[in-house]
């Protein structure tokens, strides 16, 4: 008994008294934006606080803020009744659609960037997106073969009429920038990564345009032996990637469908109309996808703007045969300030079996836009906008594109450059985390796979947006984001626990977790 009881007590104190990791604070650097990044580099780099159940009474807060903080942790104590009126009730007996996940995507780009910092800088950077002490993602996306990320336009077979695809290969870039940095995510991160692959073009020769880029389409009707052979093409693209320990989640049936109807489209694209893409997946790709091992890929139509989600939905998922083949539809954020969110909701409605998510987003995409905006809050700010449209629409999860990109955005073989989370900064070997990290971090890092959105209700009018989600473990998440410039006291109350008694300051973006005990 006695040393039963030692035992414990000595263990207990070890336990207790060595503290593995050291939580490290942003190394904050102004670059001219309305807020700061955050450095890293082989001596530095920010890690976040690890989410465990802190106790009897306590819930968790990550908070993050223009004016200063980044994903900073504190535990608080309950209240067993509000200070202020402005309340939201959670009530986990209405829920919604269950979590994919959230990530990003493994370019060329990416790749180039990535590999472009001394070794010991690339680990910090791949384990700020996948690691424990990271924002934990649990998605990736692979361009399949070149898209405008990429240096030049490549496919995977360039070899005209080669219908066997008996020339088929991964390109130098999949196995220098895509593959290891994939692999590298998978080794580290303690959770399941959901990777997902989307083409943006067949091999030139099977098109009707002869070229990867511009308006054109594959030779033929569904059916015939150019869509056969592209529908091989997915098969010999999975069986490639599985054999170098990559097992695809997901796939998309065509990045952006409709740019290859655009006169003289500037990169790669092949064009589809939704009728051409049900009658492909009925006759070739999803027979392809069962006969060959992978009924279980998650297939995804349209993965395209809002804007064509009721036709696509509507001329797809109608179709019995092509239906049994699909898990879901894919989005862009390219349009949201256009087209409302209410086209999810309706595209919801009507197939609520097929769960919507949203596969691509990138700030500074337009022409006049600064495309890399260093330390951009408002580009935080509207990231987490959109995320919490999309959640409150049925959207089941969020894939930001390129996780990293260089000072001007690229590199991009048409000059197509855009902002990213991270930015690499090669000439001085080190990476700047932007306010864009930390806002996707406050869904990625707490909103697990698995999680699924329930009720929140104000009991008034408040202005704040927010989401609640119960996870697969019953604890329970808020994401808040208030956009004014005002700090905004609320409360949010939880029956099996009492009330959390908040205050969110102006510009900021907070993350509640709570468990039952
Ligand atoms: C959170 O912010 C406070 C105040 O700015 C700071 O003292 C603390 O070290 C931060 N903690 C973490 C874990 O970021
Ligand atoms: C807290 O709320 C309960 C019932 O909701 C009420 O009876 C009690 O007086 C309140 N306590 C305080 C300190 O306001
Ligand atoms: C929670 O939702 C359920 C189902 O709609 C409803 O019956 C219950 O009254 C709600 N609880 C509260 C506290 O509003
Ligand atoms: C495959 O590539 C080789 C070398 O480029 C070429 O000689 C051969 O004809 C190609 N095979 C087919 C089927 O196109
Ligand atoms: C593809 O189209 C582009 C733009 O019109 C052109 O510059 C390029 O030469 C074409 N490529 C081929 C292989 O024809
Ligand atoms: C795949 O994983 C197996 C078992 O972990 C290992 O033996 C093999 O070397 C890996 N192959 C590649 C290409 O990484
Ligand atoms: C009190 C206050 O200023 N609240 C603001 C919080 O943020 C939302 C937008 O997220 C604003 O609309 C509110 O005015």
């Amino acid at each position: 008994m006695f040393w039963k009881v030692f035992l414990t007590c000595f263990c207990w104190l070890l336990i207790n008294t060595v503290k593995p990791v050291e939580t490290t604070l942003c190394s904050q650097k102004n670059l001219g934006g309305d807020s700061f990044v955050c450095v890293c580099n082989s001596d530095y780099c920010d890690t976040v606080e690890p989410n465990g159940n802190p106790g009897k009474n306590f819930f968790n807060r990550y908070q993050s803020s223009k004016h200063g903080h980044r994903l900073n942790y504190t535990a608080i104590p309950f209240e067993k009744n509000a200070t202020t009126d402005n309340i939201f009730y959670i009530n986990i007996s209405v829920t919604y659609q269950s979590i994919l996940g959230f990530g990003g995507a493994f370019t060329d780009a990416a790749g180039i960037n990535i590999l472009s910092l001394p070794v010991d800088v690339q680990e910090k950077l791949i384990q700020s997106y996948y690691s424990p002490d990271g924002i934990e993602y649990t998605i990736g996306r692979i361009p399949m073969a070149s898209c405008d990320f990429s240096t030049h336009p490549y496919s995977y077979d360039d070899s005209p009429m080669d219908f066997s695809l008996s020339n088929f290969s991964l390109a130098m870039e999949d196995l220098k920038y895509k593959i290891p940095i994939i692999q590298k995510a998978l080794s580290i991160s303690s959770r399941e990564i959901s990777i997902f692959g989307s083409p943006w073009s067949a091999p030139a020769w099977m098109k009707t345009n002869n070229n990867m880029t511009g308006r054109g389409s594959l030779i033929g009707q569904p059916g015939g032996k150019y869509f056969k052979t592209w529908a091989n093409y997915f098969i010999k693209f999975l069986d490639a990637y599985k054999s170098h320990n990559i097992s695809l989640w997901g796939l998309t049936a065509q990045n952006e469908p409709t740019d290859g109807e655009i006169y003289k489209f500037p990169f790669q694209a092949m064009g589809w109309t939704a009728e051409m893409q049900r009658d492909f997946i009925i006759q070739d790709l999803g027979p392809a996808l069962h006969s060959n091992g992978y009924q279980d890929i998650q297939l995804m139509i349209m993965d395209d703007q809002r804007l064509v989600l009721p036709e696509w939905t509507s001329v797809i998922l109608s179709d019995k045969t092509a239906s049994q083949y699909i898990a879901g539809t894919a989005i862009h954020w390219y349009t949201d300030k256009i087209f409302p969110s209410e086209l999810l909701t309706y595209a919801h409605d009507k197939f609520p079996d097929k769960f919507i998510f949203a596969t691509e987003a990138c700030n500074g995409d337009l022409p006049w836009e600064k495309h890399v905006d260093l330390g951009s809050w408002e580009r935080a700010e509207s990231y987490s906008h959109y995320i919490l449209q999309d959640l409150n629409h049925w959207v089941t999860g969020w894939t930001d594109w390129n996780i990293a990109l260089d000072m001007q955005g690229g590199p991009n073989w048409v000059s197509n450059f855009v902002d990213s989370p991270i930015i690499v900064n090669a000439d001085k070997s080190e990476f700047y985390k932007q306010p864009m990290f930390y806002a996707l971090g406050h869904f990625s890092k707490f909103v697990l796979p698995g999680s699924k959105r329930v009720d929140i209700k104000p009991n008034g009018i408040s202005s704040l947006e927010l989401a609640a989600f119960i996870l697969p473990d019953s604890s329970k998440v808020v994401v808040v984001l208030n956009r004014s410039d005002k700090e905004e006291i609320f409360s949010i109350n939880d029956p099996a626990v009492g009330f959390i008694n908040a205050e969110i300051p102006a510009h900021a973006i907070q993350t509640y977790i709570w468990w039952n005990n």
